[in-house]
């Protein structure tokens, strides 16, 4: 190996940290009040300030963006089957199999490696109720494809935004998009409760329903209608989530550096694929995504990744394997290698590098000259 390994441990994220003191004078705020959960205080500002900042109608926090997306699900009243895809982690067909609704995955893009509308328009049957679509690494979905897709059949639109935190298409909030979008606020998110997410939709009748399902289906206190779910986020969650949000604009600068340094590095190197750009997207900076053509670049993404490990660079293999080729899902007509052709290659292709806000330049220059320093 040319290039020196690292002392430490080099993760593939790491989470935003607040100056510990601004957490702890939230949660004196929290101490104060003595309340703990059920929409607080922090929690309504948490809300009000996400839904500005990510430019939607309407938001609903949750205490994990899976739970958020299992609720989309039946806040939209959603059965038989639903069209998604199966490059994506694992949540995102759950979300479906815990509403008994079969998933049906149909193939990607090859550039965007996000749903490809020709392949939802062939997988839609009779039972089909909505279109599940995952804004993988941050890249959009083809939003008005799939729109229109939606419209012709009668379908929803629900979106797994959990990669798309801040991301607008010609400056208008991704969320907007489709009936409903989920936020994952997970700690290796850009923006992070520690654990959280968030709901977005368009009309206030809406989040209503939204609510009133994260709260067990309680619509006073002698009455619940219907079977609903604890989806809350608590004050801490909330409290840590605003002290976060103060330095999320500081944390994309930081990235926005670190990508320019990897794709300075990478871009054009015959064998490796950055993700592509799109016009009027701005980057979510969630993940930093290297393709590896085997032939092309002489090694398989599988030894670069064990050569990158010896050296001490813990890259990961998002999102390795196919959901479709989970036991739970492989028997599945849906599922058959055949069909998926394009998500088979990528999966085999993709290689997620480290990108976090406090890794410096140095260390992206020597994770680049490691990388280099493996072709053939
Ligand atoms: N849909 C999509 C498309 C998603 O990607 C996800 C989550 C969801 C839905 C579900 O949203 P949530 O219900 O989680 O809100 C991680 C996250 O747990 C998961 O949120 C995320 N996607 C997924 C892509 O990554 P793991 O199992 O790979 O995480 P882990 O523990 O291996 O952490 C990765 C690295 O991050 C570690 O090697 C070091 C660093 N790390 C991690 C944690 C938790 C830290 O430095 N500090 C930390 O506290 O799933």
């Amino acid at each position: 190996m040319s290039s020196p390994p690292f002392d430490e441990q080099i993760f593939v994220t790491r989470p935003l940290l607040p100056p510990l003191a601004e957490v702890v004078a939230r949660l004196e705020q929290v101490w104060a009040s003595r309340w703990l959960t059920n929409a607080g205080a922090q929690h309504e500002q948490l809300e009000a300030a996400l839904r500005a900042h990510l430019g939607v109608p309407e938001l609903a926090l949750f205490n994990n963006g899976t739970i958020a997306l299992m609720t989309a699900m039946r806040a939209l009243d959603l059965s038989g089957s639903v069209v998604t895809t199966p490059f994506t982690f694992p949540a995102t067909p759950h979300s479906l199999v815990w509403s008994r609704i079969e998933p049906i995955f149909c193939d990607i893009d090859p550039v965007t490696l996000t749903i490809d509308p020709v392949a939802i328009e062939a997988a839609i049957r009779p039972d089909t109720s909505a279109i599940l679509g995952v804004h993988v690494y941050g890249v959009p979905c083809h939003v008005d494809a799939i729109q229109q897709i939606a419209g012709r059949h009668g379908l929803k639109v629900v979106y797994d935004g959990a990669h798309v935190f801040g991301t607008t298409i010609n400056g208008r909030g991704i969320g907007t998009y489709g009936d409903i979008t989920m936020y994952s606020f997970h700690a290796t998110k850009l923006f992070h409760t520690a654990e959280g997410g968030a709901l977005a939709c368009q009309t206030p009748a809406m989040k209503a329903s939204i609510d009133h399902l994260k709260n067990f289906g309680i619509l006073n206190q002698e009455e619940v209608d219907v079977p609903g779910i604890n989806g809350k986020m608590n004050e801490l969650q909330a409290a840590l989530g605003l002290a976060v949000l103060d330095h999320v604009s500081e944390e994309v600068t930081a990235r926005r550096a670190i990508v320019d340094r990897y794709r300075a590095r990478l871009d054009g190197v015959a064998g490796l694929t950055l993700m592509p750009r799109l016009p009027g997207v701005t980057e979510s900076f969630q993940y930093f995504v290297i393709r590896i053509d085997r032939e092309a670049f002489g090694r398989s993404r599988d030894e670069v990744q064990a050569s990158m490990k010896e050296a001490n660079v813990l890259t990961r293999k998002y999102f390795f394997p196919l959901c479709s080729d989970y036991p739970c899902y492989n028997r599945l007509d849906s599922a058959r290698p055949q069909g998926l052709p394009v998500a088979h290659r990528a999966v085999q292709e993709v290689l997620c590098l480290p990108i976090y806000g406090t890794l410096s330049l140095d260390a992206v220059d020597r994770i680049c000259d490691l990388l280099l320093g493996l072709r053939r």
